[in-house]
């Protein structure tokens, strides 16, 4: 499915394409600690890139990709995306950002240089009419489905690879269309499915999880707290930031619980991740308000992120700051944040009898 919008919006960037010259240098950036949808949105906009317009493009990221299933995708893809840290800037005369925005702390878009293209389905920032070229559209569910749906225009084939990959990432972000699905991802999933490889698919989806991964639950559940409706848990150092917005997805299943907040320490920052089952909740703003002037913050309705900077702890440890973001999200959903109190009490095994 082509809407009108994007038949304008293709024209709009095949002219911009236009005045640029062949043999320039695109840069498309996914954002720091890719998704699917960051990966599948960057993969979709090089291969239009380089088949459709015949410019010559580099795909990257920054930060890890931590995740087991997100490693299985990004390693079985077949495109090479490099880590900005092999690249070198200067390299490149244009700049491509998708499912992010410049400004908002979570992309490798260098200080200073302004975006000629900006795909992302985030609220629309002030920032981002700065870009030569933006195609911001917060009631998908995807960022993906919006280059699908511009591949759909151009008229070229994705690989099975890609298509895999675009289905894997509107179903991991919309929660197999349980939340935040919007019409067009679901016509979206429609048509690529049939072109879906399902082994890889399978692959992606059952990907091995280390023990790292493990152990990094154990803590989690050792460190469950919850008031009313929220479930919390803080973690401490973790090889990974992925982790945190994984255990927050995992904790919002338990029964009774609609609100889920998780943090844990990464580098010099304590990231946090926020989910709810509430669909008329505005998580995004909800994070900025948590996090205030000391980070960032930002997302969807009912799925949101940010970080503090740990120099901001102001001598207290880390600790004290991540409980004290715990009891700020109590007190914004009106509970006692004194009644935030340890969930599980697991009772050590009981040696067998002889
Ligand atoms: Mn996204």
């Amino acid at each position: 499915m082509i809407t009108r919008l994007t038949e304008e919006r293709f024209a709009a960037f095949a002219e911009l394409i236009a005045a640029t010259g062949t043999t320039d240098r695109w840069l498309v950036l996914a954002h720091d600690n890719p998704d699917p949808d960051s990966l599948a949105s960057a993969l979709l906009l090089t291969d239009l890139l380089r088949r459709h317009f015949k410019r010559r493009v580099t795909t990257a990221y920054g930060g890890i990709i931590g995740r087991a299933e997100n490693r299985e995708m990004f390693h079985r893809l077949g495109h090479r995306v490099s880590h900005v840290r092999h690249l070198n800037f200067k390299r490149y005369k244009h700049f491509a950002l998708v499912d992010a925005q410049p400004g908002t702390g979570n992309s490798q878009l260098p200080p200073g240089r302004v975006a000629d293209a900006v795909f992302d389905h985030h609220p629309l920032r002030k920032a981002t009419y700065a870009a030569a070229f933006h195609d911001v559209r917060p009631t998908y569910g995807a960022t993906a489905t919006i280059l699908a749906e511009y591949i759909l225009a151009s008229g070229i084939e994705v690989p099975r690879s890609t298509a895999t990959g675009l289905v894997y990432a509107i179903r991991t972000e919309t929660q197999d269309f349980g939340r935040e699905s919007a019409g067009p991802d679901k016509a979206i999933y429609d048509i690529f499915l049939p072109r879906v490889d399902k082994r890889l698919l399978s692959r992606i989806q059952n990907a091995p999880l280390s023990a790292s991964y493990f152990s990094t639950l154990h803590q989690a559940l050792d460190n469950l707290e919850g008031v009313g409706p929220l479930v919390v848990s803080h973690l401490g150092a973790v090889e990974q930031p992925d982790i945190v917005p994984e255990i927050a997805d995992l904790l919002l299943r338990m029964e009774g619980k609609t609100w889920s907040l998780v943090t844990g320490l990464y580098q010099d920052r304590i990231y946090l991740s926020m989910r709810t089952t509430n669909t008329r909740a505005n998580a995004g703003k909800l994070m900025r308000r948590l996090v205030g002037k000391r980070g960032k913050g930002g997302g969807h309705g009912m799925t949101a992120g940010g970080y503090v900077e740990l120099s901001q702890t102001r001598g207290r440890g880390p600790l004290a700051l991540q409980r004290q973001l715990g009891r700020r999200l109590a007190k914004a959903l009106k509970k006692n944040p004194d009644r935030l109190l340890p969930l599980l009490q697991t009772a050590p095994l009981e040696a067998a009898a002889p």
